[in-house]
């Protein structure tokens, strides 16, 4: 059922015990939006823990709180008066909502594609981040942010809007972020960690680019990392930014072996709708920027993806 910002902020001000959790593989937006609500609601006197099923990349060991963040352990209940899904629908939380016992289960999100079966869902998709949303709705609950609280959000919105550069960003996102700012947040400290990669990772990802090729008569650019190129690219973070500034491309993406005949495949446009894209392989995301797995044989799946593409590109 969807409900409204501050039907959601009477959800969570009815509970005592609350669980937040995110997607696997975190980023800083479903990172910064459960921690950053942990640290307000801890601070409003509730027992509030953040579990995510996933290894937590140490570039956020900049946010205040992270060691706190635990996995869930196998065949452990939890249990708890409300637990909040941020940034992702139910089913991508790996085992975390099936291993909680919630009274009430409260979802929160900003994608375009979520697939609404949360009981409570708060969704707007004209947020740049679940984070902006963490922001109004701390607003709603009449609270003001600690540094703690400002530094997660803050975090969250500057990596879903690539530092406030990408199409979702507003004055609205602008404004919010002015105000986490002035709680004290140090834009250049999130960016410098954020984008802090190893000597081991900036040589991955010259390897990764080594592999570029173009499509659709310029118009898409790929690298396709199969299992043996996937040894030596331990790392596509940062890769779709140094493709998307290639003149003339609509669409640049990565496709990275997991498994056998199991690809991950990451998307970024400048309009083509590449949600619509990656949802035709069970994936999701926004009109701009999403990802999917594509189960078949490396070959099949290159095929697969690029013809996907065409079409889109077509429409
Ligand atoms: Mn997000």
């Amino acid at each position: 059922m969807k409900i409204t910002l501050d039907e959601a902020a009477k959800i969570i001000g009815d509970a005592q015990t609350i669980i937040l959790t995110s997607h696997i593989r975190p980023d800083g937006d479903s990172i910064g939006s459960t921690l950053g609500l942990m640290h307000y609601l801890r601070a409003q006197g509730k027992d509030a823990r953040v579990l995510i099923d996933d290894d937590l990349p140490r570039i956020f060991k900049v946010l205040p709180g992270l060691e706190m963040i635990e996995r869930p352990a196998e065949g452990v209940r939890y249990t708890a008066d409300l637990l909040i899904v941020c940034d992702v629908e139910l089913k991508r939380t790996g085992n975390v909502v099936s291993s909680v016992d919630a009274v009430r289960v409260l979802n929160i999100d900003h994608h375009v594609t979520n697939d609404e079966e949360a009981e409570y869902l708060y969704l707007n998709p004209d947020y740049a981040a679940t984070c902006e949303i963490m922001h109004d709705l701390i607003g709603a609950m009449g609270g003001t942010f600690s540094l703690d609280v400002a530094t997660c959000l803050y975090t969250g919105m500057a990596t879903d809007t690539g530092f406030f550069r990408f199409s979702n960003t507003t004055p609205h996102t602008m404004r919010a972020a002015a105000d986490l700012i002035e709680v004290g947040v140090k834009p250049n400290i999130i960016s410098v960690a954020m984008e802090l990669k190893s000597y081991d990772e900036v040589m991955a990802q010259v390897r990764a680019i080594r592999n570029l090729e173009m499509f659709h008569d310029g118009m898409v650019a790929a690298v396709f990392i199969d299992e043996e190129k996937a040894k030596e690219v331990t790392t596509t973070e940062g890769l779709l930014d140094k493709l998307r500034v290639i003149e003339g491309t609509q669409v640049v993406f990565f496709m990275k072996w997991l498994e056998k005949d199991t690809y991950r495949v990451s998307m970024r446009s400048k309009g083509t709708n590449v949600s619509r894209i990656a949802q035709g392989f069970g994936g999701g995301g926004h009109v701009r920027a999403a990802g999917c797995t594509i189960y078949a044989p490396f070959d099949e799946a290159k095929k697969k993806i690029l013809a996907a593409i065409g079409e889109e590109l077509n429409r």
